[in-house]
């Protein structure tokens, strides 16, 4: 199989409400999407999380377009392509730069998938048919409108709930959560934000309050602050940002470092990566499920097809299509089913389309690559 076309799209969609995290606050998403297209007609869409400021890895939108552009892309057009689980290899001699080389992996996944009219969940190896589920409340302005909005995402269903912290919106909003909801399944994340000699204190809050689940508090290289927390035991230590590759998983998991593995195709350069990290992790006793940054349909189609691997035990931050966008890329829109769960596309390929009128309202660029023009 060639390649006919190529396609990297510029997408701006507004949240349905801000996203704060220990970063900074998200209205809009600006974000990629690679559409590639097969010269036997089939195709496959690559959202591509890089956002437009460096502050969760070093890539940003702009070196994500510019590595497509001049690199990724054209590259594909030099032979057959390559098959979604060599595709890696091709683009080994290019350091980092993971989120970008994800983008087109798993547009490869998706075109590779509908060539075979089999869904991309079955091309991965997913047997499970629904995927169980939880979502991620960003910080708000207030304590009461945290309760507000986390009783409102319980009452649609939702059974497990992540809150972002950082130091001075932790022990007080958590608490106040617990009091309100006793039985939730309650984890949060600090993407980076806390200094070591924050262990002790989010310890207490942490296992006073029923904290499931603790990630990434610390900064991404500090493997023991996160080991020397992880050894007070009463919750797991959750790693994100910690882990890109094997070599990071490795020495999180000989350090006793993390319990519980948020696995994200973009941070580790793809889904063939996504799968086998999810793999090496579960064979060392470490808890693996699926994370999410904000993608539009597209992207969270993806990240379902991935969770729906029997490694992923923990439920993923994939919610619906309306807890991020009030319209969203694909049409139908992801919907929240029974038992906290949303149902993994079984059509053939990523199984989910493009609705065109919101794909027109939300693009903002695009260019084209063909064999003449790479
Ligand atoms: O750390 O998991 C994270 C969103 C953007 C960047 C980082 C993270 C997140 C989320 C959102 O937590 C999860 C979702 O997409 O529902
Ligand atoms: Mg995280």
């Amino acid at each position: 199989m060639r390649l006919a076309k190529a396609e990297l799209a510029e997408l701006e969609l507004p949240l349905v409400e801000p996203f704060e995290t220990s970063f900074g606050v998200e209205r809009r998403r600006r974000f990629l999407v690679v559409r590639l297209q097969a010269t036997t007609g089939a195709e496959g869409y690559g959202e591509c999380v890089a956002a437009a400021l460096p502050l969760y890895s070093g890539e940003s939108l702009a070196t994500a377009s510019w590595l497509l552009a001049r690199q990724l892309l054209p590259r594909l057009f030099r032979d057959e392509l390559p098959s979604p689980e060599a595709y890696s290899s091709t683009v080994d001699d290019l350091r980092g730069n993971r989120m970008a080389k994800s983008a087109a992996e798993s547009a490869l996944w998706a075109l590779w998938a509908e060539e075979d009219r089999r869904s991309l969940a079955r091309t991965l190896g997913g047997r499970q048919s629904r995927v169980e589920v939880g979502v991620s409340v960003g910080i708000q302005p207030d304590i009461p409108t945290l309760v507000r909005r986390v009783g409102s995402y319980l009452s649609s269903g939702y059974r497990r709930v992540k809150l972002k912290v950082k130091p001075g919106w932790d022990a007080a909003p958590v608490r106040a959560v617990r009091r309100e909801f006793p039985d939730v399944r309650l984890w949060v994340d600090a993407n980076q934000a806390y200094r070591p000699s924050a262990a002790a204190r989010i310890a207490s809050w942490a296992h006073r309050e029923s904290v499931e689940q603790v990630e990434q508090p610390f900064a991404e290289r500090n493997m023991l602050a996160h080991q020397e927390l992880a050894q007070t035991g009463g919750f797991r230590v959750c790693l994100d940002e910690s882990v890109v590759d094997e070599a990071s998983l490795d020495e999180a998991t000989e350090r006793g470092a993390l319990s519980s593995l948020n696995v994200k195709s973009g941070r580790v350069g793809g889904l063939g990566n996504a799968r086998s990290l999810a793999r090496r992790a579960r064979r060392r006793g470490v808890h693996a499920w699926v994370g999410g940054m904000l993608e539009s349909g597209l992207g969270r189609a993806h990240n379902l097809a991935l969770a729906s691997r029997t490694e992923f035990d923990l439920p993923g931050d994939i919610s619906a299509s309306d807890r991020y966008y009030a319209e969203d890329l694909i049409e139908p829109p992801l919907r929240l089913g029974p038992s906290s769960t949303i149902e993994v596309p079984r059509g053939p390929g990523l199984g989910v389309e493009v609705n065109p009128r919101i794909w027109r309202k939300a693009l903002r660029k695009t260019r084209s690559f063909t064999q003449s023009n790479p």
